[in-house]
Order: C-alpha cells, then structure tokens, then sequence
C-alpha cells in the first residue's frame, strides 16, 4: 500500500494522457491528445542522495548510551522561577559539536503553564525561533504563582529535571536517568512514560489517534501523499498525554521550527531535533479539553470562518475550460443538489502559472461573467494558489511578459543560494522562484498581486496548495538555466498539435526540441552528484560528517526518515541550504513556509477587504496555522482505510488549533465508486470544511453521478444545513476558545478508560455522535454511547435508544443512511435548510431540546453578519429547560429577523395538555415521547431570539 501511495504520489515525474471526461461545448476543432504535464527540468536533477536514516541504521550510536550530559554549575531562582547554567561533563559529540555551557530558564507563566528553556550561553551560529516567526507563550499577568499545578525539579551532579502536577504528586515529564545532549545539529531529550500511555499529537501524520511504542514520528514538511505513519504535509511539535491512572491530561510543546524526530517506546519518549534550541511549554489541563484550549490559546486561536465557508465546496482538478466548470455548476442546480462554492485547480492557470488565468480556456470575460453569475446566486468560487512564481526565460518576448517574477525581482522578494543568486526551483509552470516570508517586501508583493488578480476575477477564498514548499529539483535547479527554459507543456486538448499553450510564440518550441536533447543528455549522467555547469550553489557536503558553526546543512550528520525518495532533506521540496532575507536558512525554518504563506496570503486578502474574513485552505500547516487558515487533509486516497483515517486526522487537526478541518470526500488519488462515494459524502458532511474533490486522470466524483449518491448527499446535505446555526455556534467557540469542533469520545469523557483511541466515532460539539459505515458491503455499522445514564435519541427518528452503557451496539445502516444520534441534555438550534447559506439564513429557527433522564436540557446560539473580522454586532441566546420549561434569553445587539417556527422536545414521557409560547396557545403534536411544536412563526412573529422567551409544556 505504501509502495503504490509513493508511485502515485509523484506528479512531477509522470506522463499520462488526459480521459475525455467531460462534455464540454467548447468548440472541439483543435481536440489531439497529448501527454500532460511534461516536467520540463532534467531527470538528474530531481534525484538526492541517499541517505540511511539513524533509526534504521542498526550501528548507529545510541546518544542515551553515549552522552555524558550536563552538571548544574549554577541556579539562581527569579520572581516567575529560575535560571542557571549547566555544563557539558565531557564532550562526545556524536552527531555534532557539543556546545560546553547553557543557559537553562524555567519560567512558571500561569497556574497550568510552564517553561523549560534551554539555549546554549554563545549563541553564535545558533538558530533561536523569533517571536515574529512563532509567537511565545507569555507570562499571564495576574496568576497566583503560589497556585501553579505544575512544579519543575531538578538533579544537579547528572542534570536532569522533572516536571511534577502537585494536585497528584504525579511525575508527568522526567529526563532523570538519560543524558541531555545539546550539539549544533543535535538536540536530544528523553522522558519517562508509564506502561500503557494514552498519547497523541505529533503531526502531521496518518495515524490512529494514539501513538503506540516502536513508532517513530518524523516532523518535517513534506508534499507527499498521506501515507501512513509517515512525516506530511504539516508540523505540529506537541503531545498530549492522557492519564486514566490519575483522571489528568497534560500537554508538551516543543516550540522548535527544526526537522525533528519522536520515537515512541515502552516506557519512554525520545525527542530529537537536528538544529534550534530547546523551548519547551508543559500544560497542565487538567482534562483533555482543557489541554487543548489551553495550548491553542497560546500558539494562536483559529481564525473566524465566514458563514459561507460552512456550505458545500465542489473541486475537482480537470476541469479543461471554463465550460467545463459551469457545467458542473448547472448540474448541481439540474440536481437540486446544494452548492456553496466551486473550485478550480490548477486548470485555470496559463500554463500553471500564479496570478494568471489560461486566455483561451478560462478567457477573462467569460471566466468574469461565471464569477457575477456565482455570486449573483450567492454562491462563491476559490482558486488554487500554488507557492512557486514562475521565472520566465529573460530571452523570449512572450514568456518574458510575466510581471509578477519581475515585480518580484525588483523588489528582491525571492529565496536565495548561499551565494546570493536567486534560488532556482521546478513546479508545475517550470523553473520557479519562491516568495521569502522573511523579505521586507514581500507582504506588499503579495497586497499588489493578490488585488489584482482579485480585481480581474474576484475569487472567495485562496486554496494554499504546494506551500512545504514543493520543488522537483534537489538543491537549486541552477540559476542559469531558467534562460533556456521552456515554458511548461499544458497538454489540454485545446492547446495546439505541440500541447504550447494555444497562441504561444512558436520559437519556444525550437527551445523546447533543444532543452529536450540536453535533458536525454543530462539524465544519463550519474544520479547522486548533482553536477550542473550552472552557477547553482548546491553545496554538495561529505555525507553526514560534522561540521563546526551551523554544521553540514544538506547532510546532517543525524539523519532524520524523512519519508520521501532516498531521504535526502531536499527531495521534492526547497533545499536546507536555501537562505532568506535574513540570512536564516530554510533548514531552520522549512517546517514554516507554509503557515507564512498562509499568513501572508491572509493579510493580502484584509488589505484589499478590510473587514472581510478572509477564506484560506491550507496544505502546510505549523502550531498556530490556524490563525489564518483552515486545512484539507491532503491528498488522500479513493479507498475506505483513508475514510476512516479522516477521523483521527480531524481529532490531531482540531487539538492543533485546525478545526476548520475536512478531506477530500470521496478520495483524491485512484477512482471511487458509488458504494464508497456515498458513505464519503454522508461521513464528510459532518467535518468543519465539506469538500469533494479528485485528482485530474480519475473519473469525475460529483455526487450527482450516482443515483444513489445523489439521494444519500441530499439526505446529509438537509441535515447539515439545518444545523448550520449549531455549527456556525461552535466556529465561534473555537475561535474565542481554541475549542475543536470535532471531538474524540475519549476528550467528552476523559475518564472512561475503554474509550481511550476511539476513532470510528466523533462528537461534533457535545451533543451529536456520528457512528459512520467504514467498511464497504456491510448495512450495519457498530459505535459506544458512553455516559452513565446517560440518554440518546436517534436524529432521524427521534426515539430515545436502549442503549447500555459500554456495550458496542450494532446500528442499522443500510446505504444512504449514516447513523446520528443526540445526546440527552442538550438543546441544538437549526434553521430550514436552503439551496445556499445565504439563503439558509433567511428562513425560520428551530430548535431541538433533548432532554435528560432528570427532563433538563441547556444549549445556545451565537450569530453575527457571518462575514466581519470586527465584529461590532453579534447575538447570543442562551436556552434553559427543565420542569417542563424552555427559556430562552439572549444578548446583544445583532438582529435576527427570522421567527422561531418549530420546536421539537424529546423525551416527554406524557402528552401534555398544552403547549403555551410566552402565554399564547402553540399548535403541537405528541408521538413517540416527542413533542412537535410547529407553526409557532404565525403567534410569534419575528425576531424570536432578540428577546427573551418562554415555552411552557
Ligand atoms: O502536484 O494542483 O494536493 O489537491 O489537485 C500536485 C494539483 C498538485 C496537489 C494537491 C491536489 C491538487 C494537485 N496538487
């Protein structure tokens, strides 16, 4: 399964034909099929050295073993904790050159927070994270020192520390027993973990929820495609560690940008890091939610989505023209299918490059008119960005016309080489540039362009793919050889007999017959010494030796697994030794490029919208992403294990401070089927973000190609849309809060045990629990409801279940059908669902009390206009019932016009005699202990929630 996820995951070496999928009515005169995406840069230059990662290198030294560590020279203690010096015992310098003395900071920073940080005293080619790049933690001004749960202790003759919860006396964190090991390319620490440990966290990785012993987790951004148990997409260097023994969770965040490596074992947790220093937050929860809010808080709270962002987004990559998306667009309508936003990938690109649009096949004024059209239905639209900016051959007239290198380039926005020379790599245009979040300029660079393009074409939102960033060369592909670029072939059937873009100046293709012989040249070469007779200053270190100073950057000497082609750090994505504004290299700091991307892209967006949310969805992602984005998972496969690895994925997502979280429904990579689509769909309908979208070859996966996937669709669709209030109501609560959306059993109950790592369920908020199909052929489907006592009712039905507690039941769920059950004690607010958001919006409230066994019940509603950053008006509504009562009392200026029209109560053992609405008679019916209220919008009129209410039964 890895081996394929592997050969399918590298587009940039493949060649295929494109299948005629679509029923485009563009006029098809021009029609040859032609092999796509021909890589444009010679084979030799995309392959790395091999490398032999240290943990499967069975020779390689044991540093636990070997290390001699640090003794306490000295420690003074300061108003929020202590400082001291530690010094090396004697120098082993195993996989770099151990520094002699450090300087070691415990600052206690609020009553659940602490911080252990440890930096060598000459910081002299020592890369120290700055605040700007990733906020600190800072101390909480008003805490009562006296009252921290956490206490630091510590070995003075062996350093080592220990950080104790003194409400327990529980030991949650201990390096006692194994030497600190602190060297310019290797940073080592150990804890003790007790047997049976309930752990997760360590992105970004495919992966069951916890972690278990043997694994290995490697932290370094790649663009590969979701394999398993593998380094991906993002970074997230935090753990969360449950403990049934004592009912407490505790977090660790390592706020370190470095590649790093975590190796799990029995009793034990090896932290490794190849570069930075140590700076370590320990959170004391005590429960699981609490851990996280706590650490989200810190890192960066999410950002808030716009109401929109909550419908249905449709993708797919493919589409040839501009038509072809309109179709897709109709066919929703033709279906009656509900449609927030289109997508388009990287189709729409003039030969893949940023900021453009295809002229002959996305041409301005008909691609214009489709976005009016969009929005004028209160749809919305969201084009791919990718983080390479294409560098045009200075030499040919019509590919030099590509203002946004030039403006880049003026204004020296671009990565480097060491040697100061424009770092050179491949994408999917060709030979590319990449911004340098660290640049002066470039947050201007990307205000100018970003408005621009959003003046010709105004899009919604900015899907951020490619941001790790990818590169298909290893090292610089060579400054100079962007001078004989040829432009990337687009190989849509529309472009002409020799796949050029359609009107390109035919010289190119004299270039491209030429840079074809010199590739055939080239890849006959040897592979492992990337030689070019260019000025790239690729420096090619001896593999993995030490070096003094900053060390041999391309090959450390500790080699981390990383997942991709032999393991060099370079493969695929932009080399270690590629150098920033600064001068800081990207070794340092690749684990942030996407998430400064992100953040930049999202201030580009404010500058030009002012008070507009702006809408990013993001590949790459660090601690603190979600500020500015939400994230998609990646590219996934069409197959039923990457269903279910959708759930914990949203699980880490959403304790990373992600929750506006989805996959693509219904599988990326390799075609679905109707079966698999339709359970995806159902499955995918409850995430944050609701997302389908496939990869180009692959046969189109929209929900109206199936029959049944359209009923199944429809069936989830109505349901989400009428708890659009629900989830826009828990947005808001992760953005104020840092709270997930999602929620594993195991953080809504923290003390069962026997719920520790379920992931075949989720909790969305409190109150609903989704017992998906993940499995294909089966029409039944098996979840826990756990509580004492406590009651569920089944969604559809609304009939109160026979559930035991701990007992795995077995569901009813036949095609189309995806078990949803509320839990008793809780009140949801819904709205009649409409084709859009917008339309969703007008129409009348409801709510939904279920109560519990003691016939009481509570929940609550926040709203605001859905789109500002400032959000100057907003209302919440809080609801209460018990004794046969509901009130309902709100606060805050923004005004709801739509009524209250239906209210549903589950539970009621008895009919009762009447139903009154604050003293007026309400129309009910009574079946199967519920109550239907209905019809309520004709006695009350509008805006029930701006005032308080009463409903008496
Ligand atoms: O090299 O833009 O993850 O969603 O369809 C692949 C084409 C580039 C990767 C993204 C995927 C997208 C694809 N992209």
């Amino acid at each position: 399964m890895i081996l394929s996820t592997i050969v399918i995951a590298l587009w940039g070496f493949i060649s295929f034909t494109t299948a005629d999928s679509s029923n485009s009515t563009t006029d098809a005169a021009t029609t040859s099929y032609v092999p796509i995406f021909q890589n444009a840069i010679p084979p030799a230059l995309t392959i790395g050295v091999e490398q032999l990662p240290n943990i499967n290198n069975d020779s390689a030294v044991d540093a636990n073993v070997a290390a001699k560590g640090y003794s306490v020279v000295n420690i003074t203690n300061t108003a929020r904790g202590l400082t001291g010096i530690l010094k090396l015992k004697s120098a082993t310098n195993i996989y770099g050159y151990d520094f002699e003395y450090l300087n070691l900071t415990v600052e206690y920073q609020s009553e659940q927070r602490l911080n252990v940080h440890i930096e060598p005293t000459n910081l002299t080619d020592v890369f120290v994270l700055p605040d700007e790049l990733v906020p600190k933690p800072k101390i909480d001004d008003d805490y009562d020192f006296a009252r921290s749960d956490l206490v630091f202790e510590y070995d003075e003759e062996d350093f080592g520390f220990e950080i104790v919860r003194s409400s327990t006396g529980e030991t949650l964190f201990s390096t006692k027993g194994n030497p600190l090991v602190f060297s310019n390319q290797f940073i080592q620490f150990n804890t003790t973990l007790p047997q049976g440990y309930a752990i997760s966290g360590l992105g970004e990785s495919i992966h069951g929820s916890l972690n278990e012993p043997g694994l290995v987790k490697t932290l370094f951004a790649n663009g590969i495609s979701n394999p398993i148990d593998q380094n991906d997409y993002g970074v997230h260097p935090v753990y969360f560690d449950q403990r049934y023994s004592s009912n407490t969770t505790h977090g660790v965040f390592w706020r370190s940008s470095a590649p790093q490596e975590v190796v799990f074992e029995e009793t034990s947790l090896t932290w490794r890091s190849i570069s930075g220093v140590i700076d370590l937050y320990f959170f004391s929860g005590p429960d699981p939610k609490d851990v996280i809010t706590q650490y989200v808080s810190q890192i960066g709270l999410p950002a808030m989505q716009p109401y929109w962002a909550l419908g249905y987004h449709q993708c797919k990559w493919g589409f040839e023209t501009i038509d072809d998306v309109i179709d897709v667009v109709d066919n929703f309508k033709k279906f009656d299918i509900k449609l927030e936003a289109m997508w388009s990938d990287i189709d729409y690109m003039d030969s893949f490059k940023d900021f453009t649009n295809d002229p002959y096949r996305y041409p301005t004024d008909k691609y214009r008119k489709f976005l009016d059209d969009l929005h004028e239905n209160n749809q919305h639209y969201v084009p791919i960005f990718d983080a390479g900016i294409y560098v045009p051959n200075p030499n040919n007239a019509t590919d030099n016309d590509y203002e946004p290198f030039h403006l880049g380039n003026e204004t020296d926005v671009f990565l480097k080489n060491p040697d100061g020379s424009l770092y050179i790599g491949s994408v999917w245009p060709g030979y590319t540039v990449f911004p340098d979040f660290l640049s002066n300029n470039t947050q201007e660079y990307f205000n100018i362009l970003f408005k621009d393009w959003y003046n010709r074409l105004p899009f919604d939102g900015i899907w951020a793919d490619m941001n790790e960033a990818a590169s298909y060369c290893v090292g610089s592909c060579g400054s100079g050889r962007y001078f004989d670029n040829p432009v990337q072939r687009a190989g849509y059937r529309f472009s002409d007999q020799n796949s050029y873009p359609k009107g390109f100046n035919v010289s190119n293709a004299t270039e491209w017959s030429s840079i074809s012989k010199s590739i055939a040249a080239t890849a006959t070469s040897t592979a492992t010494t990337i030689s070019t007779s260019s000025s790239s200053s690729l420096s090619i270190d001896a593999k993995n030796t030490l070096a003094p100073g900053r060390g041999n950057i391309n090959y450390p000497p500790y080699a981390i697994n990383n997942m991709i082609g032999n393991h060099d750090l370079a493969f695929r994505q932009i080399s270690p030794n590629a150098t920033h504004a600064d001068g800081t290299l990207e070794y340092d700091i690749h684990n942030l490029f996407g998430m400064l991307e992100e953040k930049a892209i999202y201030h580009a967006l404010l500058s030009f919208r002012p008070n507009k949310r702006p809408f990013i969805i993001g590949r790459s992602t660090f601690a603190g992403a979600g500020k500015y984005t939400g994230r998609w998972g990646g590219d996934n496969f069409a197959d039923y294990y990457m269903m279910y690895f959708s759930i914990p994925q949203a699980f880490a997502f959403g304790s990373f401070g992600l929750p506006f979280f989805g996959v693509d429904a219904c599988g990326f990579n390799g075609n679905t089927d109707m079966e698999l689509c339709s359970r995806w769909m159902q499955l995918a309908s409850f995430f944050p973000f609701y997302r389908n979208h496939n990869v180009i070859k692959a046969i189109p996966q929209e929900p109206y190609r199936w029959e049944a996937v359209i009923s199944a669709t429809k069936t989830s669709m109505d349901v989400r849309y009428s708890l659009l209030p629900y989830y826009y109501t828990l947005l808001q609560e992760s953005h104020v809060s840092g709270m997930p959306i999602l929620r594993a059993l195991s953080w809504q109950f923290p003390y069962e045990s026997t719920l520790s790592g379920v992931d075949n369920q989720f909790f969305v908020g409190d109150v609903l629990i989704v017992t998906p199909v993940l499995e294909p052929g089966v029409n039944y489907t098996k979840g826990v409801f756990p509580g004492n006592g406590d009651i569920y009712y089944d969604y559809y039905t609304h009939e109160r279940q026979n559930f035991t507690t701990g007992k795995n039941e077995t569901l009813d769920a036949p095609l189309g059908h995806i078990p949803l059950h509320i839990r008793g004690g809780y009140i949801i607010p819904t709205q009649e669902p409409g084709y859009t958001t917008t339309e969703s919006r007008q129409n009348p409230f409801g709510l939904i009390v279920a109560l519990d066994a003691k016939g009481r019940a509570s929940g609550k509603l926040y709203l605001d206009d859905g789109e500002s950053v400032e959000v100057e008006e907003s209302l919440n509504v809080d609801f209460v019932a018990s004794n046969n009562k509901l009130v309902g009392s709100s606060f805050g200026q923004f005004k709801v016009d739509q009524p209250l029209a239906n209210v549903t109560v589950l539970g009621v053992d008895s009919k009762p005699e009447k139903v009154l609405f604050n003293n007026n008679t309400a129309h009910f019916d009574y079946t199967n202990k519920t109550i239907f209220i209905v019809g309520l919008d004709k006695i009350v009129g509008n805006g029930t929630f701006n005032k308080e209410f009463t409903i008496n039964w």
